[in-house]
C-alpha cells in the first residue's frame, strides 16, 4: 500500500490494549522497585490506561486479571472506564497464585483443586457479562518439574474437560483465547506449551476458542511470523500479548529487542487484512515496566507498534508479488527491506495531527502533569502482582 492517505487511515483504526498490571509496581524475584504514583487500586490503573488512550487514540481498552483487580462491583469499573473513555477489555483469570495450585489449577491431580480452578475461570466469565468483556484470555501455569511426576496424557485430558466446561459457559459474542508458553513455572513439561497444543485443544472446542500469541512465550529461534500466519489462515490466531525478549519471558517494551521481528509479523497480519478490528484480532501488550515510568513506557509501546504496522502497510504488494512470482529472492527480500528501512514517524505525526492529537504522545505526557499529580495525588501505589 502506497496510498499515504490509506495507510494513515489504518494505523488510525487500530486498537492496542494495555494490561492493568503494567500499570503497577513489578520487578524480579530479586527486587522490585516500587515508583512514586502507581495506582492503588484497579480504578486507578484503568485511569492512567485512559491517559495512554487520550494521548495516543490507540488503546481504548484495558485487560484486568483478576483477582490482583478485584473490585466489589465490576459493573461500577465499567461505567468508571467509561465515563475515562476506555472500555474493559480481557478477562484475564489468575490460578497460579494460590497455595492449591502447587501442583497446577486445572490439570491438578486432585478434583477439588481442579474444580477450585475451573470455578475461578467461571468466575471470570460473570465478570465479562458484568463488564462487557467479550475476551477471556486463559493463561495456565500448569505443568510438571519432573520426568514422571504425573501423567501428561491424564493431564490433557483434565485441561480438556476443564476447557470444554469453560467454553459451554461463553455466551454470544464472548470468546475465548488460549494462551501457551515454552516454560516457567514449571520446568520439564508446560501443559500448554506450544501453538500447536493450543491450536489443538482451540478446534476441539469450537469457533469460541482462538489461540494468543505471546510473543516472549516462545523458544529462541522461533519464527513467530510463521506460526501467525499459519494460524491466520485457519482463522485460529484470537490475538497478541506484544512485549519483547532477549533471554526468555523478559516483557519489555514491544518493539525494543528486535523491531524487525515485530515489523516481520505485522507483515503477515497486513497481508491476511488483520489489522482491522473487524477480523478480531486482539492486539494486546503484557509487559511489565521495572525500571522505566508506566504510563510513557506503554505510550511507547502503542507507538512501536503503530511504526512497525505502518512500515508493513507501506510494502509494495504488487512489486513483492511480482519479484516472489519470478523466483526474484534478493528482489523479494529487498522489498520487505525498503518498507522496513523508511521512516514512518513523520507519517503517523500526520495522523495524530488529523485526529486531533499531539504529534509527539510522549512529549504531550512530559507537558501536561499527569505524572507529577499521581505522584502528589497516590501513596502507597500496589504491586502490579507478582515479581516480588
Ligand atoms: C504468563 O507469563 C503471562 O504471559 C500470562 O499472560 C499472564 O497472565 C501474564 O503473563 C501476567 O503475568
Ligand atoms: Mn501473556
Ligand atoms: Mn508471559
Amino acid at each position: 500500500m502506497t496510498d499515504h492517505a490509506a495507510v494513515i487511515a489504518a494505523v488510525a483504526a487500530m486498537r492496542i490494549e494495555t494490561p492493568s498490571w503494567a500499570y503497577g509496581n513489578s520487578g524480579t524475584r530479586f527486587k522490585v522497585f516500587a515508583q512514586s504514583g502507581v495506582p492503588r487500586d484497579a480504578y486507578e490503573k484503568v485511569a492512567d490506561a485512559a491517559m495512554v488512550h487520550r494521548l495516543t487514540g490507540a488503546a481504548p481498552s484495558v485487560a484486568l486479571h483478576i483477582p490482583w483487580d478485584a473490585v466489589d462491583d465490576y459493573a461500577d469499573l465499567a461505567r468508571f472506564a467509561a465515563a475515562e473513555g476506555i472500555a474493559i477489555g480481557a478477562i484475564n483469570p489468575n490460578v497460579f497464585q494460590d497455595n492449591d495450585y502447587k501442583l497446577g489449577s486445572v490439570c491438578h491431580p486432585d478434583a477439588g483443586v481442579r474444580r477450585k480452578a475451573i470455578d475461578h475461570l467461571l468466575e471470570c466469565v460473570d465478570i465479562m457479562d458484568a463488564t462487557g468483556s467479550t475476551i477471556l484470555s486463559v493463561w495456565l501455569a500448569d505443568g510438571t518439574n519432573y520426568a514422571g511426576q504425573d501423567s501428561i496424557a491424564a493431564r490433557q485430558d483434565r485441561l480438556a474437560n476443564a476447557l470444554s466446561e469453560v467454553y459451554d459457559r461463553l455466551g454470544d459474542g464472548q470468546r475465548m483465547l488460549v494462551e501457551y508458553k515454552l516454560f516457567e513455572p514449571h520446568f520439564y513439561s508446560m501443559d500448554l506449551p506450544d501453538w500447536g497444543t493450543s491450536y489443538a485443544h482451540c478446534v476441539a472446542l469450537g469457533d469460541k476458542a482462538q489461540v494468543l500469541v505471546d510473543t516472549g512465550h516462545h523458544a529462541p529461534g522461533t519464527n513467530i511470523e510463521f506460526l501467525v500466519s499459519v494460524l491466520l489462515r485457519f482463522g485460529k490466531l484470537g490475538g497478541f500479548h506484544f512485549n519483547s525478549r532477549n533471554y526468555a519471558d523478559d516483557d519489555l517494551m514491544v518493539g525494543a529487542a528486535d523491531p524487525f521481528q515485530l515489523f516481520r509479523i505485522a507483515h503477515e497480519l497486513v497481508r491476511a487484512d488483520a489489522i482491522r478490528p473487524e477480523a478480531e484480532v486482539a492486539f494486546m501488550l503484557d509487559q511489565c515496566h521495572n525500571l522505566e515510568a508506566k504510563v510513557p513506557a506503554l505510550i511507547r509501546s502503542v507507538l512501536n507498534v503503530q511504526e512497525a504496522v505502518a512500515k508493513a502497510l507501506l510494502v509494495d504488494a504488487d512489486a513483492l508479488a511480482a519479484a516472489q512470482q519470478s523466483g526474484d529472492v534478493l528482489g523479494a527480500h529487498a522489498v520487505l527491506m525498503d518498507a522496513f528501512s523508511g521512516d514512518v514517524r513523520p507519517l503517523l505525526a500526520q495522523m495524530r495531527v488529523e485526529q486531533g492529537l499531539d504529534p509527539d504522545p510522549i512529549a504531550a505526557y512530559h507537558r501536561s502533569g499527569y505524572q507529577q499529580k499521581i505522584e502528589s495525588d497516590r501513596v502507597g501505589g500496589q504491586q502490579a502482582g507478582w515479581g516480588a
